[in-house]
């Protein structure tokens, strides 16, 4: 059952303690109430919007071979920067709005006025989904689920092979633009994998992601051309499980 509290519960972990916290990337309202309020608000320009492009927290060449350093650069600087842009620019005309994480917009898509409601979806998933991708990706020697994040594993596919086989095939299978993502279902209480089209987030049907593949062919155009499936390999071999199964140990 998707109750109240499951969704604030995934609210709380995408918006947790990660630097996916809003507070880390939005400007900080003043606490000073002494001050003379401004009768005009200043516009959101890009560089002033309440949402901010998070850094990428490592050098662009952190994950060579696997992922080149210009793909990163390219990934982050401009095409990140983009989808923060235009959701800065989207969430400007409803003001009533500017508070909420992107996390929260995309949990309730049905609230926005519907003049903004979809450049909220995309360049807002565009957001959240980026920002979780660059702290998934780290160039290490051995990495594994938890014990805890492992048997949830076994649990819904049979065994982390099985799992690594249907991630695989399901991302081999994406139709044009999208994600690939192990998603925690709270109504169901189990993982599963959940491809998306667009930008759209697991979060818009009340699931967390823990864990997702840009499969954008910006994401690996320049290194791998039209081989996706080389670059779903190198991905697989760049999975930070550590941060993923700190994510699913927030689940509760
Ligand atoms: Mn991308």
């Amino acid at each position: 059952m998707n109750t109240r509290r499951s969704v604030l519960k995934t609210i709380a972990l995408a918006t947790g303690s990660t630097a996916i916290g809003h507070g880390l990337l939005r400007a900080q309202a003043p606490s000073n109430s002494t001050a003379a309020p401004s009768p005009v608000p200043a516009p959101n320009t890009d560089s002033e919007g309440v949402f901010k492009l998070p850094p990428l927290g490592y050098d662009y060449d952190a994950l060579e071979p696997f992922i080149d350093a210009e793909t990163m650069k390219l990934h982050h600087d401009k095409h990140h920067a983009t989808y923060v842009s235009k959701l800065n620019q989207a969430i400007a005309k409803a003001p009533d709005f500017e508070r909420q994480t992107v996390e929260q917009l995309l949990a309730s898509l049905e609230k926005l006025p519907e003049t903004i409601r979809n450049d909220v979806r995309n360049h807002g998933g565009g957001h959240s989904n980026h920002t979780l991708f660059w702290q998934l990706l780290r160039k290490q020697e051995k990495a594994a689920p938890s014990s805890e994040l492992a048997k949830a594993i076994d649990k819904a596919f049979g065994s982390f092979s099985a799992f690594e086989d249907k991630f695989t095939e399901t991302s081999m299978k994406l139709f044009g633009s999208g994600w690939v993502w192990l998603a925690w279902i709270p109504a169901a209480k189990k993982l599963e994998i959940q491809p998306t089209p667009n930008q759209d987030s697991p979060i818009m049907t009340g699931a967390v992601p823990l864990m997702g593949i840009d499969l954008w062919e910006h994401a690996y155009y320049l290194k791998h051309q039209n081989r996706r499936a080389d670059y779903i390999k190198a991905f697989t071999q760049l999975i930070n499980w550590g941060f993923v199964s700190e994510r699913f140990s927030k689940l509760g």
